[in-house]
């Protein structure tokens, strides 16, 4: 039986494939599966402007291919963590 934390792995895994294998390259996200991602699975996400994702793009995009291939869709998800984790942390 998984643990919580393989399970949690697991999750990240299979969210990323469910969007990028929509459109384009099945192992990378494009700018519109970026956003439908975030909308769709985070929370901050639900009134996120075409604006926001171009800029979120942009700095996720390390080897500047237009695509957020899985290590830096898992960069973007460490940040997140560290957000949350500051948040929860001035509760
Ligand atoms: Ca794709
Ligand atoms: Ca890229």
């Amino acid at each position: 039986m998984a643990s919580q934390l393989d399970a949690s792995i697991c999750t990240m895994i299979g969210i990323f494939h469910k969007y990028s294998s929509r459109e384009g390259d099945k192992n990378t996200l494009s700018k519109k599966e970026l956003k439908e991602l975030i909308q769709n699975e985070l929370s901050l996400g639900a009134k996120i402007e075409d604006s926001d994702v171009a800029a979120l793009m942009d700095g996720l995009d390390r080897d500047k291919d237009q695509e957020v291939n899985f290590q830096e869709f898992i960069s973007f998800l460490g940040a997140l963590a560290m957000l949350y984790n500051e948040l929860l942390k001035g509760e």
